[in-house]
């Protein structure tokens, strides 16, 4: 069993762009590792090889469409104490995937998160108030998505991508 989840992988100079966002916000929290940095799709769990076969299949069959974001906001949330980037507005290309994607999940039996969909991006964890810091909008451009494995080894936590998928 794996724990999985599907999700948009930044290009190198969009996450440099969060890192140095990151640094700005020293002090309010734990950053995440700038090699972690992601827009969660859908949160699987674990999940087992015969579903991750299917789901890999399943995936691949998705027509995908490029993806632009632009986080713009900084966004306190108190009960899973983290402070992410946000948009005001976004791409309903992005609301498309995720619903074809659990949708996808369900079919495997798989338990999907029901609240609705809100892109983001997680800079630190642990934090405990709102920030207002100005700051210039990061610009998302996705040009597919993957499936990625998270592990956690000696309190820390990897992610390692599965596979990808480019948009067509
Ligand atoms: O994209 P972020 O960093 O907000 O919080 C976990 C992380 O989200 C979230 O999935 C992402 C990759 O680990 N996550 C972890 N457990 C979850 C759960 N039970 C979850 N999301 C929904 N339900």
């Amino acid at each position: 069993m794996k724990r999985l989840f599907f999700a948009l992988w930044p290009e190198q100079h969009i996450r440099q762009q969060c890192e140095i966002l990151t640094d700005k916000l020293n002090g309010y929290g734990k950053p995440v590792n700038p090699a972690n940095l992601h827009v969660t799709l859908l949160f699987l769990g674990r999940i087992s090889p015969e579903q991750q076969a299917v789901l890999t299949k399943e995936a691949s069959q998705i027509p995908v469409s490029p993806i632009t974001l632009t986080f713009d906001c900084l966004s306190f949330w108190k009960k899973p104490a983290v402070l992410c980037l946000t948009a005001s507005q976004f791409d309903q290309n992005v609301s498309k995937l995720n619903e074809i994607l659990a949708t996808i999940a369900k079919q495997q039996g798989i338990t999907v998160d029901d609240r609705p969909f809100t892109p983001h991006v997680t800079l630190l964890k642990k934090a405990d108030s709102v920030i207002d810091i100005d700051f210039a909008p990061v610009l998302w451009r996705s040009d597919g998505f993957c499936l990625v494995e998270s592990r956690s080894i000696a309190n820390n936590i990897e992610y390692r991508i599965i596979e990808r998928w480019p948009a067509n």
